[in-house]
């Protein structure tokens, strides 16, 4: 079980700069997460909260809903679409479906430190990303972090591809993960993630793959005894807005919520970074056996998951992949 208090530890929420927005109107924002609240994305939410709260005199009240309460990532942006709920941050990933080139995101080993990531997704690339995914019923306003994905499983350690040999792995709903886990050789089926804790623990599937932090708020580790450093994909969150709402509000509230949203962004994926060290720490004092990788262990995975690029190079297209990998 679960001994220390992660959420005690976490870098402190900043005091809120910025002048009072004065603006017509009074209203009420949904905010709903697939995390639950002791990871650093909650952390995150209470800081935009406090920012929104303030900042508007009280005239937008802030809710969250953690822990896929109100649907998982998928669900949530569908509420969006038809108005019933305001906000949003889910991995990118579920939303291939509607954003091809979000495929970019999943892209094996696409991000080698998470400057790069942040170089990409503050830069020109993310603010196209952003303008892309505002469609559909949607307002994209900003990035945060679910961070560098991590394997885990019931059965064995797991060092190389030939030990994924029919592992039944949950993937996201999502073709690259699907493409990822089959090029290795394991036995890949997505799910929602509000359906994961209980199939890992009724044994549907044999493990999952998700950032130390999210693995250790969603207590995987309490029915995962085998995890992997394999750090395979870096999982934005993107911060999603009802456009049906949006249009409700005054232009100084939507800046307001869009400064919010980047300043939330910076602050997550500090507190996210700042935890990953000692929350792997205690996982590993949870009883978790964790198999770090050696530099000719991890190529082996790069050089046999290889092919995955070229699969989904025409759908991103091979100037953006290019185009970050320059970054790098
Ligand atoms: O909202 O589905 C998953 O594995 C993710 O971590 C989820 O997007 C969190």
């Amino acid at each position: 079980a679960l001994q220390a208090n992660a959420a005690s530890e976490m870098p402190p929420i900043p005091d809120i700069s910025g002048d009072v927005v004065q603006a017509d109107g009074d209203f009420k924002i949904k905010f709903s997460i697939g995390t639950t609240e002791s990871g650093a994305q909650y952390r995150g939410l209470e800081y935009f909260e406090k920012i929104v709260e303030q900042r508007s005199d009280g005239h937008i009240q802030v809710e969250l809903f953690p822990g896929a309460q109100l649907g998982d990532d998928l669900q949530a942006v569908s509420a969006l679409q038809s108005g019933t709920l305001e906000m949003t941050a889910p991995s990118t990933s579920p939303l291939v479906s509607m954003f091809p080139k979000f495929a970019l995101f999943d892209l094996p080993f696409l991000f080698p430190r998470p400057e790069v990531a942040d170089e990409v997704l503050d830069g020109e690339i993310g603010q196209q990303m952003l303008e892309e995914a505002s469609t559909n019923g949607l307002v994209a306003i900003g990035w945060a972090e679910n961070g560098y994905r991590q394997l885990t499983n019931s059965q064995q350690a797991v060092s190389s591809p030939e030990d994924l040999a029919g592992l039944k792995i949950r993937t996201m709903q999502n073709p690259i993960h699907l493409d990822i886990w089959r090029t290795l050789g394991a036995n890949p089926t997505p799910m929602s993630f509000a359906e994961l804790f209980t199939a890992l623990e009724q044994g549907v599937v044999d493990g999952q793959e998700n950032p130390w932090i999210t693995i250790q708020s969603s207590k995987f580790n309490e029915v995962q005894d085998y995890a992997t450093e394999s750090n395979h994909v870096y999982t934005p969150f993107i911060t999603l807005v009802s456009e049906r709402f949006w249009n409700r509000l005054p232009a100084d509230y939507q800046q307001l919520l869009r400064e919010a949203a980047t300043q939330m962004g910076e602050y997550e994926r500090h507190v996210s970074r700042a935890m990953n060290d000692q929350i792997k720490q205690e996982l590993v004092d949870s009883g978790m056996q964790i198999t770090e990788l050696t530099p000719e262990q991890v190529k082996a995975f790069q050089e046999k998951v290889a092919p995955v690029y070229d699969n989904w190079r025409d759908q991103i297209g091979g100037e953006l992949i290019d185009e970050v990998r320059a970054v790098s």
